[in-house]
């Protein structure tokens, strides 16, 4: 409007030469050639693969770039209460495919790119992942976004623009090696850096008390050197809307670049040292999984990222010049884990110390904004931060948080008189020398609502971690939230046969955003012609692995034998050990088998993948022995290739892509009540494949949705595993004589140098088998001979994978967000093209 007031034929110049909003095979090329020829400075003589995957990814760009703006500006014009999802981790994956599949341009861009002379997936193979999560719960929030985007809400993400994502896994000589994963070698052509959003953020300094000019006594902190956060914004297209938002990821970056003092000294590292320290604090994601690491580092991102992400919500909020009591009506802010907990703590600090509210006023604020989610009940996994070093970093929070405790257990006091255990108990602070912060505990007493990622889970903390604030909060407090995912990655883009049949089918692609439509497909679980269609795309997508395994393997695999995969972070909890010891047992059963009974037996590849923390000795023990135990089986021949054995380097999401329409059977084997959800067992269901599995996470709630005859289920229940675990403490439980016997087997040095895997062995042995794998090993083997019996009657379990797929409804992302929209955030949607037509008819 300014412009056109300024000059009216700017406005009509500006309309003309906008991005395209009907978008062609000619708009694409004309693009494509200014890219290559403009941003990345090259010549027609002079393009390669890689190059026309930057031109094509500009090109998209610039269509996300329009589409980020008109939904900001909608946005501001309504002023909608918005959520905002923290979450250190966002395990995005690749960018490409999925853009042009959710703004619909896969089929004109690519006959564009063909035009050029090249072809579609070789451009979408030159993308790296962006990798800047560990496993679920970072893939968990980029479901969240995508969903969120689909669904128009008014979402924002924050995160940490991690140098170095999590690490590249290699092999040598069967064990991991890791490598570091410098994404960004390259130009991101996915990220807006915004050089001009930059926020200060102090550590340490000191704290002093002053008394205003009402008289009140208030803190001041005054911290030391700043840090700066710069924001680099990650749009994120929604499928079939233009609503695109954001996630914006901060880096540290020194506010000061050189020490002159120390350099005019000569003193030249110490000149630079200051720098270094501020470029560390986002240089690496921290590569655990359901394990906490005490790092001072890794505190100092925390509060680098909730400090940074606060000041740009409050300061979003400030614009719309509504009273700071209106702040839980704009805001909704999601924790996603206990790693942003310091939020709660920051919040209450800008609001008592600089806006200068009364504590009670701002703590209802607090509350009435925050909610809580959370992912495990692994004592390993809970944070707790050493009041020392909190007290040192960050002295004004650690007051506050004291403050929060006093107040808190003061309201449990007056409750409960007297009940002294059951303040130790709640207690924010662990009373130990020294003392620790809980953050669990924080976060709980700093939300208004609290939830879990599946039934069971969600269950479980309620009685047992929890469960003493379920006491004194009630039940309304706490809720399920059972996680889903996205069916535009993980189907229509993993799995691009399965969708076209799907779509052709149900007459159009409406399923996309109501997955519950797929129950249409069971009509045609008896009809002939589809059956084999359907089993058809199986058999593609398993040579499409199989290609895959021998280019990164060596090993050839017959995509005619059963696939059985098992690919996740590596982890005692998970098992993997459990499977690779009934995979010798397997192997030693067909090696004694007549050539007979061999013809008759159901041939099986079984494949594992996944990274295991670098200091994780165990975890990291269990690839070595897979890979022991691969060298042996491949080259048996006697075996006659009813054996393979396959562990695929380096997963990652791009890799799980090829991997999930693969599988027929995929494994989730976790010790009853320790797998809090599992997101990659709806994916692979979804995909039409069957689940081996325990009763556990959200496997409980997907046998409930497709029905006993579709799925293999084993094991003790979770109310069991405490007197299991003290039956091995103390009455020195005799273990399955088939595990014995394998283990035997291991320690007979048949997989190569036995001493290699004994503190392997002594975890059930002399570690009294904390994750019972003793306990449910015999039906675990009788498991797996059901998935062989069922697997001879081909037309029986192709009518189960399609079952499987058409029930999978409940898992969509969008159900789990529409969730927590209307029970925890109290958000709407903003209907982005709508409110831009209104606006330009004013
Ligand atoms: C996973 N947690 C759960 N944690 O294990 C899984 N932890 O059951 C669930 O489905 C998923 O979250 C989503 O809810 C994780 O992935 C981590 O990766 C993690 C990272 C840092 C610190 C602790």
């Amino acid at each position: 409007k300014e412009i056109a007031k300024w000059n009216p034929k700017a406005l009509d110049l500006w309309e003309k030469f906008a991005v395209p909003e009907n978008d062609d095979k000619e708009s694409f090329q004309s693009s494509f050639v200014r890219h290559v020829t403009s941003t990345l400075a090259r010549s027609v003589y002079n393009i390669d693969n890689f190059s026309a995957y930057q031109a094509t990814a500009h090109t998209v760009r610039d269509r996300l770039i329009k589409r980020w703006n008109d939904t900001q500006q909608a946005h501001a014009e309504v002023g909608p209460k918005r959520v905002y999802y923290l979450s250190l981790e966002f395990l995005l994956g690749r960018s490409l495919d999925n853009a042009l599949l959710n703004l619909g341009l896969k089929e004109s861009y690519g006959e564009g790119v063909e035009d050029l002379g090249f072809r579609m997936e070789d451009v979408l193979d030159q993308e790296v992942d962006a990798a800047l999560g560990n496993g679920g719960l970072g893939r968990l929030a980029a479901c969240y976004m995508d969903s969120l985007a689909t669904l128009d809400y008014p979402a924002w993400g924050y995160g940490l623009r991690y140098t170095y994502g999590i690490f590249q896994q290699r092999l040598n000589d069967g064990f991991q090696v890791e490598f570091p994963d410098y994404w960004l070698n390259f130009d991101n052509p996915w990220e807006l850096p915004r050089l001009d959003v930059v926020i200060d953020i102090y550590f340490g300094g000191s704290v002093s008390k002053y008394t205003d000019n009402n008289g009140r006594v208030r803190a001041i902190w005054e911290g030391g050197e700043p840090i700066q956060a710069v924001a680099y914004d990650v749009p994120i297209p929604g499928y079939g809307t233009k609503n695109c938002i954001n996630i914006r990821l901060w880096s540290s970056k020194p506010k000061r670049k050189f020490d002159l003092k120390h350099f005019n000294e000569g003193q030249y590292e110490k000149a630079v040292q200051a720098q270094m320290e501020a470029e560390n604090i986002t240089a690496v994601l921290y590569p655990n999984d359901n394990h906490m690491v005490g790092k001072e580092l890794r505190l100092k991102q925390q509060y680098f990222w909730v400090a940074a992400s606060l000041a740009d919500i409050v300061r979003r909020f400030k614009k719309s010049e509504k009273p700071i009591s209106d702040f839980p009506k704009q805001v909704a802010i999601q924790l996603n884990d206990t790693h942003p907990t310091l939020a709660i703590v920051e919040l209450q600090r800008i609001l008592v110390d600089v806006e200068g509210l009364e504590w009670d006023d701002a703590w209802d604020i607090v509350t009435d904004t925050f909610a809580f989610t959370n992912h495990t009940i692994l004592p390993e996994a809970m944070e707790k931060w050493p009041v020392p070093v909190l007290t040192y970093l960050l002295p004004r929070h650690m007051q506050i948080i004291f403050d929060i405790n006093l107040f808190f257990l003061q309201s449990v006091e007056k409750k409960y008189p007297d009940d002294r255990d059951l303040l130790a108990r709640l207690s924010i602070i662990e009373e130990s020398s020294p003392q620790f912060v809980r953050m669990a505990h924080l976060a709980i007493v700093g939300s208004h609502r609290v939830n879990g990622v599946a039934e069971l889970h969600s269950n479980l903390i309620k009685t047992t971690i929890f469960k003493d604030f379920v006491k004194f909060f009630g039940q309304e407090k706490f809720q399920n939230k059972t996680n889903g995912i996205t069916p535009r990655r993980w189907l229509h883009q993993a799995n691009p046969k399965l969708s076209d049949l799907i779509t052709e089918k149900l007459g159009n692609k409406d399923w996309l955003k109501d997955l519950f439509k797929l129950k249409q497909l069971e009509k045609y679980v008896d009809d002939p012609d589809f059956k084999k269609r359907w089993v058809a795309v199986k058999g593609s997508n398993k040579a499409r692995l199989a290609d895959y395994i021998k280019k990164q393997t060596g090993i050839s695999v017959n995509s005619n034998a059963l696939f059985d995969i098992q690919v996740k972070r590596i982890h005692e909890y998970k098992r993997q050990f459990m499977n690779i010891l009934s995979v010798i047992h397997r192997y030693n059963l067909l090696k004694k088998m007549t050539p007979k009974q061999r013809k008759e037996t159901v041939p099986r590849v079984v494949i594992f993948g996944g990274k295991a923390a670098p200091g994780y000795y165990i975890a990291k023990l269990v690839i070595k022995l897979i890979n022991s135990v691969a060298d042996v089986v491949n080259k048996d021949l006697s075996i006659e290739d009813t054996l393979k054995v396959v562990f695929i380097p380096d997963y990652n999401v791009s890799v799980a892509e090829i991997i999930v329409p693969a599988s027929d059977i995929s494994q989730h084997i976790s010790t009853a009540g320790t797998e809090a959800s599992g997101t990659s067992n709806m994916k692979f269901v979804l995909n039409g494949g069957l689940i081996l599995g325990t009763v556990d996470g959200a496997n409980i709630e997907i046998h409930e949705e497709i029905g006993d005859e579709n799925i293999f289920m084993f094991g003790n229940l979770a109310d069991k595993v405490e007197d299991l675990r003290h039956a091995h403490r103390y009455r020195n439980k005799q273990m399955d004589p088939a595990l014995k016997a394998v283990l035997d087997d291991i320690e007979s040095g048949h997989f190569g140098d036995p001493r290699i895997f004994v503190p392997l062995i002594n975890t059930l042995t002399i570690g009294k088998d904390y994750y019972l794998l003793s306990d449910d090993f015999g039906s675990y083997l009788r498991a797996q001979d059901m998935v062989d019996e069922a697997y001879k009657d081909k037309d029986e379990w192709a009518k189960k994978s399609i079952l499987c797929t058409a029930r999978m409804g409940k898992f969509s992302s969008d159900r789990a967000i529409k969730e927590y929209a209307e029970s925890i955030w109290n958000v709407e949607p903003i209907p982005v093209e709508e409110v831009r037509e209104h606006k330009l008819h004013e």
